[in-house]
């Protein structure tokens, strides 16, 4: 197993600040989809991916347009660091014809394919399969587009992941397999889902690199991710990174996950990889108590205004049920 090295600087300070940014959206924008869940305002389940910002985001930076991602029912960092607009998206997910889907899915099943967003399915790892047609299209076309395939430790235990993973390798696709570990599926500990140490171990097997490493460091994952995207684009084949990270936050909002013990959770909590980077930066000169004070007061604005546009937009009419579901013959 290949382990990452010290992430090298070749990223802009502006880039850097950018990558906060987007951290503290994702993140504030996730508490605000709590409290609104709370009110009755979403329709759908809302699972939240606080504590894991720095897997969505980290193994983002380095795709470009034209490559594809499967995101997964915790990656609201990966839908907004590749484009989808807060408003559009918060408008999804409270069901409204603004959204994604024009009020006919909740979040999970919403994508956008002009963006190179590939919404799921319920059912865990069925994205799997679909992200390794996309990087065979991708290599069949000669192209040196990349697809980026997002599964959770529980997500690990379904044959779709085994079957994707090994015909990826087979085939050498450019495909990346990001595998959030966040210790449980559900209410279901990592030891209870596999008798190996981790999904690295578990799948290299299949004669893939595959990196298990911490899921908190942003930096740390994006460099990891630049390197296999960087291997997946000159046609070397995919890799698999396993992030270990945490969820914050029960599976779903209803879920107030007493399975957990509160020292394991107040461990986790230390680990936050929003006031870790933050420390980075300061360190590097690059935020101030100003520039971070502007940045959380842009971000509650632009939540603001999602907010405004989702509640203002209207639901689907019935009579609309059946458009856009099948395509035109
Ligand atoms: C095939 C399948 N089995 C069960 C479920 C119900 N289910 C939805 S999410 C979930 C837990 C998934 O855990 P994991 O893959 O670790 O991802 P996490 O939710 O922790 O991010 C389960 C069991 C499902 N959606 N699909």
């Amino acid at each position: 197993m290949m382990q990452p090295k010290e992430p090298k600087l070749d990223i802009s300070p502006e880039v850097l600040l950018e990558i906060y940014y987007c951290m503290l959206l994702c993140r504030r924008f996730e508490e605000r989809l709590a409290a609104l869940y709370k009110q009755g305002k979403i329709l759908g389940g809302i699972f939240s991916g606080i504590g894991q910002e720095a897997v969505s985001l980290g193994t983002c930076f380095d795709l470009l347009p034209g490559d594809a991602v499967f995101p997964l029912h915790r990656d609201i960092g990966v839908v907004l660091t590749r484009g989808v607009d807060p408003k559009v998206l918060l408008a999804q997910i409270m069901g409204k014809t603004t959204g994604m889907s024009r009020g006919k899915a909740d979040y999970l099943h919403g994508g956008d394919p002009e963006l190179g967003i590939y919404g799921s399915t319920s059912m865990l790892g069925s994205s799997l399969p679909l992200a390794c047609g996309a990087a065979l299209a991708f290599k069949l076309k000669l192209t040196n587009h990349v697809a980026v395939a997002y599964i959770g430790d529980g997500g690990t235990s379904r044959g779709d992941f085994h079957e994707a993973v090994n015909f990826a390798a087979v085939q050498r696709l450019p495909v990346i397999f990001v595998v959030e570990n966040n210790q449980y599926a559900y209410s279901t500990p990592i030891e209870k889902q596999m008798a190996v140490a981790n999904v690295a171990e578990r799948s290299s097997g299949y004669g893939l690199p595959t990196h298990s490493v911490g899921g908190n460091d942003i930096l740390e994952i994006r460099h990891l991710m630049a390197r296999c995207v960087e291997r997946a684009r000159h046609w070397l084949g995919p890799s698999l990174i396993e992030c270990q990270t945490y969820r914050w936050h029960g599976h779903s909002e209803h879920d107030d996950a007493s399975y957990r013990e509160t020292e394991e959770y107040l461990e986790w909590k230390s680990r936050d990889p929003i006031p870790r980077y933050q420390a980075y930066l300061r360190e590097k000169d690059l935020l101030t108590d100003n520039v971070a004070q502007r940045y959380l007061d842009q971000v509650n604005a632009e939540i603001d205004a999602a907010l405004e546009f989702a509640e203002k937009s209207p639901f689907p009419e019935p009579e609309e049920a059946s458009e856009g579901v099948f395509a035109d013959t």
